[in-house]
């Protein structure tokens, strides 16, 4: 299939997690793309905050995704992943494992809850731990617990699987909009100690080609 498709085009940082589920999504897939690098500066021709980037997405932040074969742009991780989905994942590989009502919003409510709440308090202690301008423990403090209160229920829900996918059955997109987070726990200060199906998970999700392969190539600056 992927031999009539033409390359997309992810915009994304060598470093940020957010752009990596959506490479991984892609492998898995066997969807070509490039990866275009942009810094967090306003430079009107590299930053995600200059004039080129917020053309193509206006919140200023990646990943974001074009698609020359729809002309389709998508901005903000949950979209783009669900725009790939949709548009690409006719055998539904890394969607939900079954049809059922229940089925779609277990996929949904973990999705959601790592871009929600995992995701996002995750970006706060790192945001108070190695870039406020003033020491700020309370609130350091603060996000650092809520992050540990997500991995309890990550690690709750793991149980289900033996630790091997966060939706029983299998792996899906929603094991790959966590990996990148949970994988920089240790930038964010973060012990995975009490946790040993994270701990398995995450080394499990390691193994995948299309993991690594995302990683070489978000990674080759
Ligand atoms: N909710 C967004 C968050 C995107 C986001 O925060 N991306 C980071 C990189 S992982 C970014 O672009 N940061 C730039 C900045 O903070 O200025 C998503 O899921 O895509």
């Amino acid at each position: 299939m992927e031999a009539h498709i033409k390359p997309l085009l992810l915009h994304a940082h060598a470093t940020g997690p957010n752009p990596i589920k959506i490479a991984i999504a892609l492998e898995a897939l066997h969807i070509p793309f490039n990866v275009k690098f942009w810094d967090f500066s306003d430079d009107p021709n590299t930053g995600v905050k200059g004039s080129s980037f917020l053309s193509i997405n206006e919140n200023g932040r990646v990943p974001a995704l074009e698609d020359p074969n729809t002309g389709v742009v998508s901005w903000e991780s949950g979209a783009c992943m669900n725009y790939i989905r949709r548009v690409y994942d006719l055998g539904n590989l890394i969607g939900p494992p079954g049809g059922s009502a229940q089925d779609l919003v277990d996929f949904e409510k973990w999705e959601y809850f790592l871009l929600s709440t995992l995701g996002p308090m995750t970006g706060q202690v790192n945001w108070f731990r190695h870039y406020h301008s003033q020491k700020n423990d309370d609130a350091l403090q603060r996000y650092v617990a809520q992050t540990y209160r997500c991995y309890d229920v990550l690690e709750g829900q793991l149980k289900k699987s033996g630790g091997s996918s966060i939706l029983p059955s299998r792996v899906t997109a929603v094991d790959y909009h966590f990996e990148p987070w949970v994988r920089q726990h240790g930038f964010a200060g973060l012990s995975l100690e009490n946790y040993p199906l994270i701990t398995k998970w995450l080394g499990l999700m390691g193994c995948r080609e299309e993991v690594r392969e995302a990683y070489c190539k978000i990674q080759k600056k």
